[in-house]
């Protein structure tokens, strides 16, 4: 019964998070052709766009509906307690285990941020049309600071670090949390990272410099905290043996392309598989990642 009401609760913070809407990421800078519209264009081939099917992201009446988390876990990185949003799919069954989605918020968000792209609503489509594999959605938040609070000083140097310091809290404390308190297998083809923004930046980041633990790759609208290509890729052999999921997508409106743009050159010059879809008209907002979600969602654990 605790636990039935524990839930329940938790249900509830997290609806309420969402139901405030836009405003609750903690005030997102413009990011349009405006603010960031200074970086350089670089040519590249970008993949074929196919838009996602209408409703992809509205409630369906009559299908099974995953169920939505708040819990909480220790991390030794920033020595507190922080919070995560955890969404489990449907007739989510212990006696099963499941693949892990690790999927990081934006620079003025956390835990709560991806609510406002309704991930469990595009995850129980998916999931009832056989298009993604029931999986496990892990949604942290990305600022491992003490005081991880969305807002502040988001282009501090402190908030940076923090941002940074994540891939430790994600490696040395999320995930053995996950694997500990969850149905969940634990090898790296069972594992993918993807986010938003600065959290496409982190996943890309993270995700190619630990191939030991993440097989699958994304980056939504990625921020300039996305390292260079040779960074992210120092070992072309290595990466074309371990990865198997490189995928990106921007907006064809958003100032921030080249840091997608950059690494699909890179990619293309090596011969690296990699996708970069370019969403026609698309901003720096929910319209885009949602987007990335539903496809990126598709194409992994397979
Ligand atoms: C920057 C512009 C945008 C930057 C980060 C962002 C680290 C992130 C934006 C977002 O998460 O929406 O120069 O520098």
């Amino acid at each position: 019964m605790r636990k039935v009401l524990f839930t329940i609760a938790m249900v509830l913070a997290v609806a309420g998070a969402s139901a405030q809407g836009q405003g609750q990421g903690g005030g997102r800078p413009p990011m349009g052709g405006g603010m960031f519209g200074g970086q350089q264009q670089i040519d590249v081939k970008f993949d074929e766009y196919v838009a996602a099917p209408q409703g992809y992201d509205r409630e369906t009446a009559g299908i099974e509906r995953g169920e939505l988390q708040v819990v909480e876990y220790f991390s030794t990185t920033t020595d507190t307690t922080r919070k995560v949003t955890i969404y489990l799919p449907p007739k989510y069954d212990t006696s099963k285990k499941y693949p892990v989605l690790y999927l990081l918020h934006g620079i003025g968000g956390d835990h709560r941020e991806w609510m406002q792209g309704v991930p469990n609503i595009i995850m129980d489509n998916l999931i009832a049309q056989n298009k993604a594999v029931p999986m496990i959605v892990v949604m942290p938040n990305g600022r491992a600071i003490k005081n991880d609070a969305a807002g502040g000083n988001i282009y501090g140097m402190e908030m940076q670090q923090g941002f940074a310091n994540f891939e430790r809290d994600l490696i040395d404390n999320l995930i053995p949390f996950i694997e500990k308190n969850y149905s969940v297998y634990t090898d790296k083809n069972n594992r993918a990272i993807a986010g938003l923004s600065m959290g496409g930046g982190q996943s890309l980041n993270f995700g190619l410099g630990n191939m030991d633990k993440f097989a699958f790759v994304g980056g939504f609208s990625s921020a300039p905290n996305t390292r260079q290509p040779v960074q992210l890729i120092p070992d072309i052999e290595k990466t074309k043996q371990e990865n198997k999921l490189l995928w990106m997508v921007c907006g064809s409106r958003d100032g921030l392309m080249q840091n997608s743009s950059r690494l699909k050159a890179f990619c293309d010059e090596n011969g690296i598989p990699c996708t970069l879809i370019q969403y026609p008209e698309g901003q720096h907002d929910f319209v885009v990642w949602k987007y990335g979600l539903y496809n990126f969602a598709q194409l992994i654990f397979k």
